[in-house]
């Protein structure tokens, strides 16, 4: 399970780490377009609300949003990131209003809303 909260501790003022250590959660970064050394930190997981993938080997990779993805079936996560209505996801970068996911495998793949957890539902790939 993933949490929407991005609970951080801060150990020095440029290292964070997340809280429980080696939960599946990081906090989004958005740099700051007139100082490169400073960043603004939402205290949202960015593995919701960014397109993310958790591989088989547990190793994680951020997609654009309204990305495309070919699941093969065997990734532990799979995150469409937060959807926004129709041009207000341009004033929260990094969020989008599609994924589009081509399974690359039969089998029944659970799914549920992050935001909304009673909204699950299965894709049935025969
Ligand atoms: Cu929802």
């Amino acid at each position: 399970m993933v949490g929407v909260v991005s609970p951080l501790g801060v150990p020095s003022t440029t290292k964070f780490s997340v809280v429980p250590p080696g939960s599946n959660n990081e906090p989004v970064l958005i740099p700051d377009t007139t100082d490169s050394s400073m960043n603004t930190i939402l205290a949202i997981n960015a593995r919701t609300y960014e397109p993310a993938i958790i591989d088989a080997s547990g190793n994680v990779t951020f997609m654009k949003p309204i990305a495309n993805y070919s699941m093969a079936g065997t990734e532990k996560y799979v995150n469409s990131g937060w959807f926004l209505p129709n041009g207000l996801e341009k004033e929260y970068p990094g969020s989008g209003n599609t994924f589009t996911v081509k399974f690359e495998r039969q089998g029944t793949f659970d799914y549920l809303c992050i935001l909304h957890p009673w909204m699950t539902g299965s894709v049935v790939v025969s």
